[in-house]
């Protein structure tokens, strides 16, 4: 039987891509499968703070292992901006289309080869008492404009460096996940539950 694992999360769509990521060595339980309908705060100033709440509020709540992840897309010419504020940085929480329109904007003119950003994906477990964090990160460029309707968030906008001309939103699920930031993270995260 597959062991397991609570990933303190409500967004579907991040749920959908661990489960493909991981769905071979763990079942993986999201915040509704436990009976957890809070809203987890998540009021900590760093990428890092964020995962690492959300993943002590679901242990201290409700007592199971569990891991959490936090992401943030940083843009060098926002000075990192969105970053921690990700999620809410057109004014409206998980707003997709508001949050890309004010990058749009902020950016308007910027030439390409300074339109360099990249994601960020910290991942904080809780087990056996223990805290562990585990980071990925990919590098790219965000666009002028959208292209793609595959994804979430911020993908139909940012061209990762190491794809052929693609943004996220115009790959495959499989992939985004073989070099996305919450790929690596995972990756991370998994090679060290195996060798547990
Ligand atoms: P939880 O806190 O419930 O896990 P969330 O939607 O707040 O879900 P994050 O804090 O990890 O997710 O990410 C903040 C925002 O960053 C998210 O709402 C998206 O707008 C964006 N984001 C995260 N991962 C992304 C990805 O793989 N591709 C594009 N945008 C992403």
């Amino acid at each position: 039987m597959l062991k397991k694992i609570v990933f303190a999360t409500n967004n579907a769509h991040k749920l959908d891509e661990l489960r493909q990521i991981m769905g071979h060595s763990y079942q993986v339980l999201s915040l509704a499968d436990i009976n957890c309908h809070d809203d987890i705060p998540e009021t900590e100033s760093t990428i890092e703070g964020n995962a690492r709440i959300k993943a002590e509020y679901v242990k201290q709540h409700y007592g199971y292992d569990c891991f959490s992840d936090d992401t943030g897309l940083e843009i060098d010419a926002l000075g990192g901006e969105p970053g921690v504020m990700s999620a809410r940085y057109g004014g409206v929480a998980h707003d997709s289309e508001r949050n890309i329109d004010k990058v749009l904007r902020l950016m308007d003119g910027i030439p390409m080869e300074r339109r360099t950003a990249h994601f960020r994906t910290v991942i904080c477990l809780i087990q056996d008492g223990q805290e562990h964090t585990f980071e990925g990160r990919v590098e790219g460029h965000i666009l002028t404009e959208r292209h793609g309707t595959g994804g979430f968030g911020y993908d139909s906008i940012f061209r990762p460096l190491e794809a052929d001309g693609s943004t996220f939103a115009q790959m495959t699920p499989e992939q985004k996940n073989a070099i996305s930031h919450r790929g690596r993270a995972v990756a991370a995260l998994v090679a060290y539950l195996q060798d547990k």
